[in-house]
């Protein structure tokens, strides 16, 4: 039986264990990114431990998230950063440049090779044949130090392409049609492979929106193989040395199959509040709209700005609509500067704005109360925009722009003919954005810690008896947005964990963190998928620092889970889930003799306040059961 690509990239890098799926393997890392909102943290875990040289062949810390700058705040992180990127080895990218993701494709990717980073949208690299997983920064950090990261293998679904796009249809439709086949939660436990002859049609770019949204799905990444259309992106970008063909063996099999006709997609949007509701813009109908944003990790590539520019030309954005455009990079905005379709944007009635991730993540371009707003992003989860009752839907570039200028949701097919766009016009090179590491020694260069930096907050070895006043019982997909939100007020304090604990839960119960303190020690309850969305680890750390022992869910998201074993947090599941509606706030929960039932994949719950005994499951891997008896990730790397 032949090979998939995925498993083939993660036989060439494995460490320790063998490659059968749900078994625990450590693979190498060659690459690492981080960006700043959670940078801060890897960073202070970096500094922490305290090694010469960081052990991969490449890391770069991206400033993209908080480049607003408000007040001392931002700046003050993107020194420490700079500052600890240079003592360790680290390429620093400085605010302007563009988004991680984006310019960690055009720069660094390399077909094969594995990438971490401390965002959930690293998977972007799959686009280029690369096994890119986002993780939690702590994991980044210890992938630094020691070149490694520990995973379970993960079943591989293969997505077979079959046929071509139509014109008005894009990758960001293959996507949402793929979310509206398999939801937020079908990817979970597993990587998505694409494969099939209409792999061929689409460009690394259309790939990587592709790859970055799976994301979305849940999964631990997703890729393509690495092809002729690679090789003409990395001779674009100055790199064709980088090039490798890689694919599937014809012969592969995969765990799970989906077949997706090209031709029969039609454009589509994600309508609110979550990416895997998806319907088509026809049967949306044209519904009045107040904002258009085009950018974000997703779509703000060289193509699908000149295909928005293209779009616009000569034309006007509509008088009730605000468009706002936010270029993937520094390149890609000279580039469009240098060729004319800049000129083009901003005669339409265009804002430009910063290449960074800005209003994808509500630093700023909040739209007005009641607003529907377009979005070329990823996530349209409630609230995520700055505002709370805005109706977000996720689009694509050429679906975003046509609407932009009538004013309403709009099918673009039969309206005009889209010119051909070149996807990989070569790019002049330029690194003036980039500060290489300092050649003189770790000492020499002094750490900038500004005031607002505060230590991360670190757990206590597990103890025998672990009990907890339930404080918080959640429905659903509740994502980390809605555990630690995160917009242009909360995100300048990403290295203060005291003070953003206070905002911890806010849009679902604003007393969650006064409860908690009532409480001393905490266990929330939730249904499935908990913890969808980011890597941010802030999600556990902010709970941690507010008492929580425990998570008790139906089901778990995979960073998150990750990130709470890391800080020492017991993630549980329900072993019946009709169990969850026998649970309240306000119950008390003991785990008793905790230390060894721990061991086992199942542990019995009391729960004190009704009396009834139930099951809940652990499944713990041999490092995972280490971190939690130690209280967390750097305890387990302090004891060995
Ligand atoms: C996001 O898109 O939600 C973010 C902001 O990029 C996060 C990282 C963070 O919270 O800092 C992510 O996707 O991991
Ligand atoms: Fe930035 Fe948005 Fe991409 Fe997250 S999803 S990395 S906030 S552009």
């Amino acid at each position: 039986m032949g090979k998939c690509l995925a498993y083939k990239i993660l036989e060439n890098h494995l460490v320790h264990g063998s490659l059968k799926e749900g078994q625990e393997v450590t693979i190498k890392i060659d690459q690492t990114l981080t960006q700043d909102s959670t940078g801060t943290m890897v960073y202070l875990q970096l500094e922490a431990m305290d090694i010469d040289k960081i052990r991969t062949e490449i890391s770069v810390a991206y400033i993209d998230h908080n480049t607003l700058q408000t007040g001392y705040e931002n700046a003050d992180d993107h020194a420490f950063i700079k500052s600890v990127a240079s003592r360790h080895g680290v390429l620093f990218s400085k605010p302007g440049n563009g988004i991680c993701h984006q310019l960690h494709l055009e720069n660094f990717g390399i077909p094969g090779k594995t990438l971490l980073g401390s965002d959930s949208h690293t998977p972007t690299g799959g686009g280029l044949g690369m096994i890119a997983i986002g993780a939690g920064g702590l994991d980044v950090a210890v992938a630094m130090a020691q070149g490694t990261y520990s995973l379970n293998v993960p079943k591989v679904l293969g997505i077979e392409l079959v046929g071509q796009l139509k014109p008005w249809v894009s990758a960001k439709d293959i996507i949402l049609y793929v979310l509206s086949q398999i939801t937020v939660k079908g990817g979970v436990g597993k990587i998505v492979e694409y494969h099939g002859p209409g792999v061929e049609t689409l460009s690394v770019t259309d790939r990587a929106t592709i790859t970055n949204m799976g994301a979305e799905l849940g999964a631990t990444t997703s890729l393509f193989p690495s092809d002729k259309n690679t090789q003409t992106f990395l001779r674009a970008q100055g790199r064709e040395q980088d090039y490798t063909p890689l694919s599937a063996d014809a012969d592969a099999l995969y765990d799970e199959m989906l077949i997706v006709n090209l031709d029969e997609l039609i454009p589509l949007a994600a309508k609110p509040h979550s990416p895997d509701n998806v319907d088509s813009i026809e049967n949306i109908g044209p519904i009045k709209i107040d904002q258009v944003a085009i950018g974000s990790c997703t779509n703000s590539s060289y193509s699908d700005l000149m295909k928005v520019s293209a779009i616009l030309k000569g034309q006007k954005v509509h008088e009730d609509v605000s468009l706002v455009i936010s270029p993937g990079s520094s390149k890609i905005l000279s580039k469009l500067a240098c060729n004319g379709a800049l000129a083009d944007l901003i005669d339409a009635g265009a804002r430009v704005i910063e290449n960074a991730c800005g209003p994808c993540i509500g630093m700023g371009q909040s739209p007005k109360s009641g607003a529907v707003s377009l979005r070329t992003f990823n996530r349209n989860f409630k609230g995520r925009s700055g505002t709370i009752d805005a109706d977000v839907y996720l689009v694509s570039p050429e679906t975003a722009a046509i609407s932009a200028i009538k004013g309403v949701l709009t099918d673009g097919r039969g309206s005009f003919n889209l010119p051909f766009i070149n996807p990989d016009e070569p790019f002049a090179f330029n690194d003036h954005f980039l500060v290489y590491p300092n050649k003189i020694p770790k000492q020499d260069i002094p750490v900038m810690m500004g005031p607002n930096i505060k230590p991360f907050p670190q757990n206590t070895a597990l103890k025998n008896e672990l009990s907890g006043i339930v404080v918080l019982k959640a429905g659903n997909n509740i994502t980390t947005d809605d555990i630690m939100p995160s917009d242009s007020r909360l995100l300048p304090y990403r290295s203060n964990v005291p003070y953003l604990s206070n905002f911890c839960f806010e849009r679902i119960d604003k007393n969650f963190p006064a409860r908690c303190q009532a409480a001393t020690n905490g266990i929330i309850v939730g249904g499935e998928n908990y913890g969808q969305g980011s890597s941010r680890e802030h999600a556990a750390l902010a709970p941690l620092y507010l008492g929580i022992k425990a998570v008790l869910v139906k089901s778990f998201a995979r960073i998150h889970r990750s990130n709470l074993i890391n800080s020492g947090i017991l993630p549980l599941v329900f072993e019946d889930e009709k169990d969850y509606d026998g649970i309240d706030l306000g119950h008390e929960l003991i785990i008793e003799n905790a230390l060894n039932q721990i061991k086992n994949p199942i542990v019995q719950i009391k729960n004190l306040s009704t009396g009834k005994v139930i099951n809940v499951i652990t499944n713990f891997s041999e490092i995972e059961l280490s971190m939690i008896q130690a209280g967390g990730k750097i305890n387990q790397i302090k004891s060995v």
